[in-house]
């Protein structure tokens, strides 16, 4: 492409979607997310970018999706998909930051540099798919993404409403046609597929119920679970609630944002007394589980809890199967539950590695088992089999004895079930659901596993929340001076005690996160470390207060 076809890059930008915000912006945990209005020339910029690593990617197809996720209705997003389903390379965010934040005078510049800068053939064509949650402003910004894709020559496909596991989904099956076909009914036909040919092979049994209710979080989620739910029959007898209607609004006051951190039950859903329930969140990339007792205490099934669920059967399976050489291990963060970190290493006996939150730094993390069980506390994760367990699983499966054959092929309709691309709430549903089928659990049983520490999360408010700088997969703050010094001195008094900060890479507020013994302990140090970030961070609003 000569560099003249790049006037077409600034006559668009100009336009139809000119910068109107000098809010520095950037790539954040999971792309670039703030307030909608401040969205549009960001996502046609990401729709230039999209085509630039497409063409570095020799056409292969580049997934872009429209979402803020977790966040409340008035904010959104774009995130980038490389081919395989991942997320973008983290080389490329801070190319994606330049390119968000010229203006538009020097993006035609600009552009001509990254391209040079990455070295992009653009006489190759390129290809992008693009997917949307069910935002209000999505369908605005999905249209600024595809005249972005237009403006460099490269071709859009527009998916309209879809999980963003979904897009990830398509956008790898596009590329590697061996996984599956890259369509919302292809994925309906790979996962739950899978799902309804294990069920067949297990018998219903012991405490398990195959009623499930579901928090659909007012977004997509739930929506697509309700298409799903009539191709069950009577393997799963899905409730779903909070599926957008009724003037339920997009994680507002439930979905599994909302459940893990309040460790409150969501409005919208009818409960009925140790009935498990399903938590999705907006763009059903979360999962949470959890259940009310007979008293209405809450008792929450997390992304820790899924994760050492799924870990445990597939270790299972592996064993029964006798396949040698498959090293299974586990990811989590920071914010994963002390007792489940014990549970896992010392009753698993599974590897256990920590790394910075945001998926990205999970799965790539994961990547170095053979079988990675990758899960945030909070819910979002999944499993991966690398190449060569899925061949030995796969030989087994066909030449072993009539026991490790039948270990084997469970394994093989559990990868099925699995969406390997990114976290995916609905695929992991139907894994825990598996799961818990196969063992006869009922919520109960499972929460039995091992005792969670109390806990608490809080959020402060700052000037500006990137004066908190951290190491050590964010166990530890290294600015502002003196922090971790006082949170340190703050820890101390509690038994099994633990706290950090951070800055949110998705929201304008600096988390805090703190576990000791007891749920009045744990409260009571998250708003000291609360108070401490306050007076050395540059709290702005209310102090936050402790509490009595
Ligand atoms: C995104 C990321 C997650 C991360 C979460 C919160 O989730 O994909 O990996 O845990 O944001 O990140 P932070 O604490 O930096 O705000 P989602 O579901 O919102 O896309």
């Amino acid at each position: 492409m000569p560099p003249s076809s790049l006037r077409v890059v600034y006559a668009f930008a100009r336009e139809m979607h000119p910068k109107t915000s000098d809010v520095f912006i950037e790539y954040g945990t999971a792309g670039f997310r703030t307030k909608a209005n401040l969205l549009e020339h960001v996502v046609y910029r990401m729709g230039l970018l999209a085509v630039i690593r497409s063409r570095v990617k020799n056409g292969r197809t580049i997934g872009m999706m429209i979402t803020a996720s977790h966040n409340l209705e008035p904010d959104n997003g774009v995130k980038l998909v490389d081919p395989d389903g991942e997320m973008l390379e983290q080389s490329w965010e801070e190319i994606a930051t330049r390119l968000a934040n010229v203006s538009d005078n020097d993006l035609e510049s600009t552009t001509a540099e990254i391209i040079k800068q990455v070295n992009a053939d653009m006489s190759l064509k390129a290809s992008v798919f693009i997917g949307m949650d069910t935002r209000y402003t999505s369908p605005r910004l999905a249209a600024a993404a595809a005249n972005g894709v237009i403006a460099l020559k490269g071709t859009p496909k527009e998916f309209g409403i879809v999980t963003t596991p979904m897009l990830h989904y398509c956008v790898k099956c596009r590329n590697d046609n061996t996984y599956g076909t890259p369509t919302e009914e292809g994925y309906y036909e790979k996962i739950v597929g899978a799902f309804k040919n294990i069920r067949q092979k297990l018998s219903v049994w012991g405490d398990y119920d195959t009623t499930l209710y579901v928090d659909g979080a007012n977004g997509v989620g739930g929506k697509k679970l309700n298409i799903i739910k009539k191709s069950l029959g009577g393997e799963l007898d899905l409730k779903l609630y909070n599926l957008g209607g009724n003037g339920g609004k997009l994680n507002l006051n439930c979905g599994a944002d909302f459940v893990k951190v309040s460790q409150k039950a969501p409005v919208g859903v009818e409960h009925a007394p140790f009935q498990r329930v399903a938590s999705l969140d907006g763009d059903g990339d979360r999962l949470v589980y959890y259940y009310l007792n007979d008293t209405d205490k809450m008792n929450l099934l997390d992304g820790d809890r899924i994760a050492t669920l799924l870990a445990s059967y597939i270790t299972e399976l592996v064993t029964a199967s006798e396949a040698q050489d498959i090293r299974l291990g586990l990811v989590q963060t920071a914010y994963a539950n002390g007792a489940s970190t014990a549970y896992i290493t010392k009753h698993l006996k599974v590897p256990v590695t920590c790394v910075k939150t945001g998926v990205k730094h999970l799965h790539h993390a994961a990547l170095s088992y053979d079988i990675g069980v990758y899960f945030e506390a909070n819910g979002h994760g999944t499993v991966i089999y690398s190449d060569k367990a899925k061949k030995i699983i796969r030989k087994i499966a066909q030449e072993g004895e009539p026991e490790q054959r039948k270990a084997a092929q469970l394994l093989l309709d559990f990868v099925d079930i699995t969406n390997e691309t990114v976290g995916d709430a609905i695929s992991d549903l139907f894994l825990v659901e598996t799961v818990l089928c196969a063992r006869g659990l009922s919520a109960a049983r499972w929460l039995k596993a091992y005792d969670d520490l109390p806990c608490r999360q809080l959020k402060v408010t700052v000037k500006d929340r990137n004066a908190i700088s951290t190491t050590d997969a964010e166990r530890q703050c290294t600015a502002p001076e003196g922090l971790q010094t006082r949170i340190n001195e703050l820890v101390a008094p509690y038994k099994h005690g633990r706290s950090f900060v951070r800055p949110s890479g998705t929201e304008d507020v600096v988390r805090v996160y703190a576990e000791a013994d007891t749920q009045e302990s744990a409260d009571k140090l998250a708003a000291e470390v609360a108070q401490a970030v306050f007076d050395q961070a540059g709290g702005v609003g209310d102090r936050p207060t402790l509490p009595v």
